[in-house]
């Protein structure tokens, strides 16, 4: 079957499970900006580079899913903060390969300097690039890379 990805199309920006509790939830890890100035900031880098974003955020893994689903022949470009799921979740992962598009992972915090089940991700392996503790600039990051490159 033939994909007919649009390089101009948006950049998907996921964000999985607890990700709209942002500025409330664990400011010493997560820092105290909100999801709301986390698209904003997305939607500013990618305008930069003339592209578009879409955001999704959902505590419900079918949900995610559903919306990775959508994306296919849509989308250019992937960038997820899968949460939680991370570290759980095959099938996530499963759907994120299936737009056939480049994925930037993106954790606000250094998981790596965490508890030791954060060390582990079922994203990595198919995401074309991690990033991991620079705080909500990992997302303006993912966007600068994938607005110069995809
Ligand atoms: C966000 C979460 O919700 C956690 O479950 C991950 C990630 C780390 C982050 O750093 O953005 O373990």
């Amino acid at each position: 079957m033939e994909t007919s990805v649009q390089a101009t199309g948006p950049i998907l920006v996921l964000n999985g499970p607890n990700l709209n509790m942002l500025g409330t939830r664990q400011p010493q890890i997560y820092g105290s900006d909100t999801l709301d100035d986390v698209v904003a900031l997305c939607e500013r880098t990618a305008a930069r580079f003339g592209r578009e974003v879409v955001a999704f955020q959902s505590n419900h893994e079918g949900a995610l899913i559903d919306r990775i689903h959508q994306a296919r022949g849509v989308a250019s470009a992937i960038v997820v903060n899968p949460g939680g799921l991370t570290h759980t979740s095959v099938a996530l992962r499963d759907a994120l390969v299936i737009p056939e598009v480049p994925i930037v992972e993106v954790h606000i915090s250094n998981v790596h300097a965490r508890e030791e089940f954060r060390h582990h991700s079922f994203v990595s392996p198919i995401a074309t690039a991690v990033i991991a503790g620079l705080g909500i600039q990992g997302y303006a990051a993912a966007i600068e890379y994938l607005g110069t490159r995809v």
